[in-house]
């Protein structure tokens, strides 16, 4: 039986969308807890850990990073909570994570609420993440960086719009206007 203090919104979108600029905004409003997995990858590539030695080449050529060692970061954030009030951000990015989510999930009794996608254009897309770039410090915020990461996106995350929209989950919202006009868009699609 699902918990109704249960809250799981899953951001999908191309690199530079503006899932975590989005997802941070909701996740404070709402009371929800934002789980990055970029920002989780990023922050071991910082401190320099074994698991940030083994990631950062990845990271830095714009390539997903293997499944075995998302699923296990996802395992650990969710199995200390209580109520499942969570949005992911970047996560799942590939089908094998998605399922595995599922599995997870339904052991929680979480059902997934609902999975807004973001939608921008390719150009813009490029322009934001060099923008970025230019104070970010991130490695991976270049023009063919993220090229190769729209790339990876098409093949390997794209998939997953149509797995969410098999089960009517997924509501698309336009991702282009000034930040607080997106963020209006996205209350509404996930309400
Ligand atoms: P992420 O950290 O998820 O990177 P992102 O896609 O660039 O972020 P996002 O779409 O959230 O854009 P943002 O809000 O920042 O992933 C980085 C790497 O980590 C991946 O390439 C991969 O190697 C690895 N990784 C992460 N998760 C993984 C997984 N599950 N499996 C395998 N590998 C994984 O916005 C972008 C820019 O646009 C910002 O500068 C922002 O200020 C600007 N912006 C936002 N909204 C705007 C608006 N409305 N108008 C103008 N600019 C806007």
């Amino acid at each position: 039986m699902p918990n109704p203090a249960h809250q799981v919104i899953i951001f999908l979108g191309p690199p530079g969308a503006g899932k975590g600029t989005q997802a941070e905004r909701l996740a404070a409003e709402q009371d929800l807890l934002k789980i990055s997995t970029g920002d989780i990858l990023r922050d071991h590539v910082a401190r320099q850990t074994e698991l940030g030695q083994r990631v950062k080449p990845i990271l830095d050529a714009g390539q997903l990073v293997p499944d075995d060692i998302l699923i296990a970061l996802i395992r650990d954030r969710l199995a200390s909570m209580e109520s499942v009030r969570v949005i992911f951000d970047g996560f799942p990015r590939t089908t094998a994570q998605a399922q595995e989510l599922d599995v997870l999930l339904e052991e929680l009794g979480a059902p997934i609420n609902a999975v807004p996608l973001l939608e921008v254009p390719d150009e813009e897309l490029i322009a934001r993440i060099v923008e970025r770039g230019k104070t970010s410090g991130r490695s991976d915020d270049t023009e063919a960086t993220a090229r190769e990461r729209q790339q990876v996106y098409r093949t390997q995350t794209q998939p997953l719009i149509d797995y969410y929209s098999a089960r009517g989950q997924v509501r698309a919202v336009n991702g282009v206007g000034s930040m607080p006009e997106v963020y209006g868009r996205i209350v509404e699609a996930v309400r």
